[in-house]
């Protein structure tokens, strides 16, 4: 089926900053729509985005990029046969070092389209044509990764780490996992109330509070655990994100740790007396993503009671994947689309995870859009876990709530 209209368009994410909207149409007249989202705690290496900078907007507006696409990619693409992993590689080398035509926003939002164009093009579900190109025979529900207290970059508030996941366990189905999460969510909101903590929320939809201490907030969710146990006989473990980088000072070498200067092994000590307390699962990010010493120091500690992601440190891109694998220092990773240019690009990032027996962790930014496509793509490469985020805002939900419309619709067909 042939392409006959591409076009883009300036709109607005969750932090009110400019992202892209993509819109393709096909001969049947059908159109496809995208909306592509950005981070706050950014890896270093991860692709740049093309903006106007200058007064307006912050600088933050991406005009030349949607122009770009409305001229240079609208001309090469219409007339021609909707598909997708092509294009992606064409997407991928328009800009170079020094010319930065499209940037990485303008390059995933048109990939984003053409692989939802190309999957209504064959008449199959997203995820169905994400799982034929990730070699998934079967595929599976990601198990969710919820985020309940926001903090570092994502709130303002001196809590320096960005952010506390639970994690239901032992759950027959995502259905049943998103019930104990948000029943989860309602018990923690109680508790604030009870301790005359007000309810507010986080960039990622997550609460946010003055808390006293790491431990504090821990203490609360630790409550909220047995209290769930109790009622519904699930247990939640614990996620965190640190996102160590953040709070790094490269220069003399030492973490500002809730207002205290940390030492790498003096983090990582902070890290093996938090898994005596509390039933941590993961950490990503716990250290800087320059600090690379300190994270061979850190998996060598930990690995055996944890599990440990690289976020900024693997940018979802495959050399850098690659060589933390080498370096043994992680146990699995976040892939996020826009940390690179192209779905294909993330697609054989997650391919090559499975191949090193690396976890996945399939990841929004915290500058969303009501956009669901990453439901999709972490059922079709099978991602180990979503993290989508909290439960209070609609552009995280909307995930959320397609990942329970795929599975209800793989119990229809006998898939599940
Ligand atoms: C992260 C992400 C998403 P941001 O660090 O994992 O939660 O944050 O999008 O701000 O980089
Ligand atoms: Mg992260």
């Amino acid at each position: 089926m042939k392409i006959i209209d591409v076009h883009a368009l300036q709109t607005f994410n969750s932090r009110a900053e400019p992202t892209i909207s993509c819109f393709i149409t096909l001969e049947n007249k059908t159109t496809v729509s995208v909306c592509a989202p950005s981070g706050k705690s950014i890896g270093q290496h991860e692709a740049p985005i093309l903006r106007d900078g200058g007064d307006k907007l912050r600088g933050l507006g991406v005009t030349n990029a949607v122009d770009f696409i409305n001229k240079q990619v609208a001309a090469e693409l219409i007339g021609k046969e909707v598909g997708c992993v092509d294009y992606d590689k064409w997407l991928q080398a328009l800009d170079k070092d020094d010319t930065v035509l499209i940037g990485a926003q303008g390059a995933l939002v048109v990939s984003m389209a053409l692989y939802k164009a190309t999957a209504v093009a064959q008449d199959i579900p997203l995820y169905e044509l994400i799982a034929i190109l990730s070699q998934t025979d079967n595929v599976s529900l990601p198990l969710p990764m919820f985020n309940v207290i926001n903090g570092g970059l994502h709130a303002d508030t001196p809590f320096c780490v960005q952010e506390l996941l639970i994690i239901p366990s032992g759950c027959p189905s995502f259905t049943v996992a998103m019930e104990i999460g948000v029943e989860f969510f309602y018990a923690l909101q109680e508790l604030f109330k009870q301790k005359n903590k007000p309810l507010v929320y986080g960039d990622e939809g997550g609460l946010i509070a003055n808390f006293a201490s790491l431990y504090e907030a821990l203490d609360l969710l630790l409550a909220t655990i047995n209290q769930i146990e109790q009622r519904f006989g699930y247990y939640c473990m614990i996620g965190l994100d640190v996102a160590a980088t953040t709070f790094y000072d490269a220069n003399n070498e030492k973490y500002n740790w809730f207002g205290q200067q940390y030492s790498t092994d003096e983090l990582i000590d902070e890290y093996k007396q938090l898994i005596t307390r509390y039933p941590i699962y993961s950490i990503e990010d716990g250290l800087a993503e320059t600090d690379y010493a300190g994270w061979q120091k850190m998996h060598g500690l930990l690995e055996k009671h944890m599990h440990i992601f690289g976020d900024d440190l693997t940018v979802s891109s495959a050399d850098h994947i690659i060589n933390a694998y080498e370096q043994d220092v992680i146990d699995g990773v976040i892939i996020k689309p826009n940390q690179q240019k192209t779905v294909t690009q993330a697609i054989e990032s997650s391919l090559l995870c499975k191949q090193l027996n690396l976890s996945t962790i399939a990841s929004h930014r915290s500058g969303e859009t009501a956009d669901s496509f990453l439901a999709d793509f972490a059922v079709g490469i099978s991602a180990t876990f979503i993290k989508a985020g909290g439960f209070m805002h609609s552009e995280r939900l909307v995930k959320y709530n397609r990942l329970l419309k795929i599975e209800r619709d793989l119990v229809e067909d006998n898939n599940y």
